[in-house]
C-alpha cells in the first residue's frame, strides 16, 4: 500500500512537472507573432474562407473545459460556420502540430498543412473582419460597453470560474466529475484531468489566479459568493432589465464571449447554482442556448 502510494505520488509530481514545463514552452512566441509568421498563406486562406472556397472545413483544436475555446466555439456556432472539433489531449497535445505554439484554442483554416490561427481574441477578431455575417448581427466590436464586458469575461469571469472549481482540493477532484458527461473527451484525458489536473489547477488557483484577481478587485472571501456577485452584475448592468441580451434583442460579442466562457463549466454544480440564485441569469442562458440552436441548419 505504502509502495503504491509512493508510486502514485511520484506519478503525480512527474505529471505535474511535465504539465508545468508544457505551460512554460508556450512563452517562446506570442500569438500575434505566430499568426503573422504564416503570411502570406494566412491572408490567402482567409480570402478563400470569406469566398466559401476553402478546400476543407475549419478545424477547432480545443479542450471542452477551456473557457477560451468556448468563446471561439460560441462564435462559430452562432454564425453557423462549419467546423470540425478536435479534442486535444492535455499532456502531450499530440493532436497539435509541432509548430512552436501550444496554447489552445487553435483554428486551422482548411485541411492538413493549412495555416492556423491562435488566440481566442485574435481568432474572433479575424473572423469578424473576414466573414460576411447575417444582417441582424451587430457585433458591437469597439464599442466601450461591449469591450468592457468582453474584457470582464476574459479577465474576471474566467478567473472566478477557476477559483470556484478549485475551491478546495477535494472539491476540485469531485468537481471534475462533471467532465464524465462530455462524450467529446476521451477517457484517458478525463483520467489525466482528474489525476494531474486537480492538484495542478488547485495550486494555480491559489498561487496565480487569486493574487491576479486581487489586482482586479477581488477582496477574498467565499469564492461562490464572489462569482454570484459578478454574474448578478452582468445581469443588472450588462444585460439590463428590459433586454434579452447585452446586444438587446440579439446577442452581440459581449453575450457570445460571456456565454462561451461559461460553457467550459456546463454541467458543473456551479453552473446550476449560478442559475438557481438568479432567475434572470438562467433566462439569459436559456435565451443564448435557444438562439444558438436556432442558427444551426
Ligand atoms: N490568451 C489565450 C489563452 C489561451 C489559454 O491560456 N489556453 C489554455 C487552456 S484553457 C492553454 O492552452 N494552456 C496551456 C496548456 O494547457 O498547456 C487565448 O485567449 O486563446
Amino acid at each position: 500500500m505504502n509502495r503504491l502510494f509512493k508510486i502514485g505520488a511520484m506519478a503525480l509530481v512527474t505529471g505535474g512537472g511535465l504539465y508545468v514545463s508544457r505551460l512554460k514552452e508556450n512563452r517562446t512566441v506570442t500569438a500575434s507573432e505566430f499568426n503573422q509568421a504564416q503570411e502570406p498563406k494566412l491572408s490567402a486562406s482567409l480570402k478563400l474562407l470569406s469566398e466559401g472556397q476553402l478546400d476543407a472545413p475549419l478545424t477547432l483544436f480545443r479542450y471542452t473545459t477551456c473557457p477560451f475555446c468556448g468563446k471561439v466555439k460560441a462564435y462559430l456556432d452562432y454564425h453557423n460556420i462549419s467546423h470540425t472539433l478536435v479534442e486535444v489531449e492535455p499532456m502531450f497535445k499530440s493532436q497539435l502540430h509541432d509548430h512552436g505554439y501550444s496554447k489552445i484554442p487553435q483554428l486551422r483554416l482548411g485541411g492538413a498543412g493549412a495555416p492556423i490561427l491562435v488566440d481566442s481574441d485574435l481568432i474572433v477578431d479575424t473572423l469578424e473582419k473576414t466573414l460576411v455575417k447575417t444582417t441582424d448581427w451587430k457585433s458591437g466590436a469597439g464599442e466601450p460597453d461591449v469591450e468592457l464586458w468582453r474584457t470582464w469575461a476574459r479577465e474576471k469571469l474566467v478567473r472566478y470560474i477557476v477559483i470556484n472549481v478549485n475551491r478546495s482540493m477535494s472539491e476540485a477532484w469531485q468537481g471534475y466529475d462533471y467532465i464524465d458527461a462530455f462524450d467529446t473527451i476521451p477517457a484517458v484525458n478525463k483520467l489525466f484531468l482528474k489525476v494531474a489536473g486537480t492538484p495542478v489547477m488547485y495550486m494555480v488557483s491559489e498561487f496565480f489566479t487569486k493574487p491576479k484577481l486581487r489586482t482586479l478587485g477581488y477582496e477574498g472571501g467565499d469564492a461562490r459568493e464572489t462569482i454570484f456577485k459578478e454574474v448578478n452584475e452582468w445581469c443588472s448592468k450588462g444585460i439590463g432589465q428590459e433586454n434579452n441580451f447585452h446586444g438587446g434583442k440579439q446577442p452581440d460579442l459581449a453575450d457570445l464571449e460571456a456565454y462561451g466562457v461559461l460553457q467550459s463549466i456546463r454541467g458543473h454544480v456551479i453552473y446550476q447554482e449560478m442559475q438557481d440564485q438568479n432567475p434572470e441569469f438562467k433566462t439569459w442562458l436559456d435565451n443564448m442556448d435557444n438562439t444558438i440552436a436556432s442558427k444551426k441548419i
